[in-house]
């Protein structure tokens, strides 16, 4: 079986769509409901993002998660938690300018473990293949209300850059909605990240097939 740092690298790096968990907008379901519809919808890259719930909760979900996302042969990345990562043996982290260093987040998790970083300038694209992240978030693309603290939109420009002369799978990120899709693909986007736009939709699977759809036919 592969590691889980190389599954992460090689799903990101194929491309697709790449959900992330947001209960708060997921129109009274669990995360654990909106996963496992991910999931048989065919979503290969999960993260576990929640700020606000307790430790002891986080734990429980990730657990679950972990035991949904290996069955499906799907990626389980987490945001933040470093120690979270480790006991519920996820395929990746995912951290952003303020959290860790990626080199004291590679002292902790080890060889084995993805370790993907928030980038939002030329320079920190740049910095980020020096330190050894494994992939990069690029965003936010679009304006949007999902993360709080957020920086003004980079823009399409941006991505563009990654995509040309970056050496490193990436993920965009930030505002992207199935009408924006297109255009992300035309600015060198591959692997695509949406909160709202799938936890926030009635019918999530329904949602997932024509984001596939929108991005096979544009790709
Ligand atoms: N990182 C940059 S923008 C963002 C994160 C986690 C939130 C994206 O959420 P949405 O709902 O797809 O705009
Ligand atoms: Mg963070």
């Amino acid at each position: 079986m592969p590691s889980g740092r190389r599954l992460v690298t090689s799903l990101i790096a194929s491309g697709g769509i790449y959900c992330l968990t947001a209960e708060k907008f997921s129109l009274g379901r669990s995360n654990i409901e909106v996963v496992g519809i991910m999931l048989d919808a065919g979503i290969k890259l999960v993260q576990y993002r929640e700020k606000t719930k307790k430790m002891g909760a986080k734990l429980e979900e990730c657990r679950k998660l972990r035991e949904m996302t290996r069955a499906a042969g799907a990626a389980l990345i987490i945001n933040d938690d470093i120690d979270l990562a480790l006991l519920v043996g996820a395929d990746g982290v995912h951290v952003g300018q303020e959290d860790l260093p990626v080199a004291e987040v590679r002292r902790l998790v080890g060889p084995d473990v993805a370790i993907g970083l928030s980038t939002h300038s030329p320079q920190q694209a740049a910095q980020a293949t020096l330190v050894g992240a494994d992939n990069i978030g690029v965003g936010p693309i679009y304006a949007t209300q999902t993360k709080e603290d957020v920086c003004a939109p980079v823009g399409l420009g941006y991505l563009n850059h990654v995509a040309t002369t970056i050496d490193l799978p990436f993920v965009a990120i930030g505002g992207i909605k199935e009408h924006s899709i297109a255009e992300v693909v035309a600015h060198g986007g591959r692997c695509v990240a949406m909160v709202t736009e799938v936890v926030g939709a009635e019918d999530i699977a329904g949602k997932i097939r024509s984001l596939n759809l929108a991005m096979g036919q544009l790709s």
